[in-house]
C-alpha cells in the first residue's frame, strides 16, 4: 500500500494553458501538445509543438513571465531546413521537443522521420532565435530521447526509447563524447519491469532533474486497453547519480493518469505526456504535458513530493 501524498501533481485549474486558437489565425494550428520548456534570462520559453491542418508538425516558441500564462511569438521557429538531409526527410515531421541547457548552450533533443522509421535529431541554440542543425544523433526506430543537463564522468549522457519490438520499448541510456557519436548504451529499465500500469512501453519524459538522491527521471508509460486502445500516463524514478542505468527506486503509482476531458478526449484519447519542467529555485516544479495530442497543460508538484512518491514505491518494486 503506497505512503503517497496526494496528489503528487496539481493540475493547473486554468487548463488548457493553450490552444491552437491562440496562435495566428493564418497559420492555421490545430494542435499544441508535448511542449519543451526552459526559463530563459527570467522568461519562460515554451517550444511549443504544433500542428496545423495539414498536419504539419512545427516548433513555436510561446513565452511567459509567471509559467502559465503563454503568448506565442508572430511566426514559428525557422528550423534548418536547407539542410539536404533534414530537408529530405524530417521536414514534414518533428516533434516533441526537449530543451536541455548544458554550459549556456540550449539543446533540443526531438523525434524526426527520417525515410525510414523515427530517430532522434539535435539542434542548438544559445538565443532561441537562431536555430543550427547538428544531425540526426541515433539509429532508426528511436525516440523519446533527452539530454542530461550535466555530464557524467566526463561523457555527455542521454535517456532514449529505441522500439524493441511489436510496438515495445524501454528506456535506455548511451553516452557521447561531443553530442553526435553515442554508445555505451545500457538498458535503465523495461516496460514490464517497473510498474503495474505500463506493460506496453515506457519512454523518458523531461530533462532530468538532479536533487542529492539521485536523477529525477519523469517518464511517460504505456498500456493497451481492450488490446487496441493506448493509455499513456505519467511516473517518476530515481536513477543513480553516477551510473544512470540503476534505477535507485520508483513511484509505484502513476503520478499523472488521463482524467480530465482534455487528457481523455482529443486526437489520441486518454494521453498526458510530458516534454519538460521548469524547477524553481525553491524546489518546486511546473511539469508541462500535453493533453490528449491536442493541448498544452501544466500541473505543479515539487522535488519532495516525487523523491516521497518514488520511495512509497521502494517496498512494491523491491529495489536495493
Ligand atoms: C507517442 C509520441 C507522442 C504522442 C504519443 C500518443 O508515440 O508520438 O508524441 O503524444 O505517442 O499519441
Amino acid at each position: 500500500m503506497s505512503t503517497n501524498k496526494y496528489p503528487i501533481c496539481k493540475r493547473y485549474e486554468g487548463n488548457p494553458i493553450l490552444t491552437g486558437k491562440d496562435f495566428p489565425a493564418e497559420a492555421n494550428i490545430k494542435y499544441v501538445f508535448n511542449s519543451g520548456i526552459v526559463k530563459f534570462n527570467g522568461i519562460y520559453l515554451m517550444v511549443c509543438r504544433v500542428e496545423n491542418s495539414a498536419l504539419l508538425d512545427r516548433f513555436w516558441i510561446a513565452e511567459s513571465t509567471d509559467g502559465f500564462n503563454f503568448k506565442p511569438r508572430p511566426k514559428p521557429v525557422d528550423m534548418p531546413h536547407d539542410d539536404p538531409e533534414f530537408k529530405k526527410y524530417a521536414y514534414s515531421m518533428y516533434y516533441d521537443p526537449r530543451v536541455t541547457k548544458i554550459e549556456d548552450v540550449y539543446y533540443i533533443v526531438h523525434a524526426a522521420h527520417s525515410g525510414h522509421t523515427c530517430r532522434l535529431s539535435l539542434v542548438k541554440t544559445e538565443d532561441f532565435k537562431k536555430f543550427e542543425w547538428l544531425g540526426f544523433i541515433s539509429e532508426v526506430d528511436n525516440r523519446n530521447g533527452v539530454l542530461f543537463p550535466e555530464k557524467i564522468k566526463g561523457l555527455y549522457a542521454r535517456l532514449d526509447r529505441p522500439n524493441t519490438g511489436a510496438g515495445n520499448g524501454d528506456i535506455w541510456v548511451s553516452y557521447s563524447p561531443d553530442l553526435i557519436f553515442w554508445g555505451k548504451s545500457k538498458c535503465v529499465f523495461r516496460n514490464w519491469e517497473g510498474i503495474r500500469w505500463a506493460w506496453k512501453k515506457v519512454g523518458a519524459g523531461a530533462t532530468p532533474i538532479k536533487t542529492p538522491e539521485g536523477w529525477l527521471n519523469i517518464f511517460h508509460g504505456v498500456r493497451t486497453q481492450c488490446h487496441s486502445h493506448f493509455v499513456y500516463q505519467l511516473g517518476v524514478c530515481l536513477l543513480d547519480l553516477e551510473d544512470p542505468s540503476k534505477v535507485k527506486a520508483m513511484a509505484e503509482d502513476a503520478i499523472l493518469i488521463p482524467e480530465e476531458q482534455y487528457e481523455l478526449v482529443g486526437q489520441t484519447p486518454s494521453v498526458v505526456f510530458t516534454c519538460g519542467v521548469v524547477v524553481e529555485d525553491n524546489g518546486e516544479i511546473k511539469l508541462y504535458y500535453g493533453g490528449a495530442d491536442t493541448v498544452q497543460c501544466v500541473a505543479t508538484t515539487s522535488i519532495e513530493r516525487l523523491i516521497d512518491a518514488c520511495y512509497a514505491g521502494k517496498a512494491y518494486h523491491g529495489f536495493r
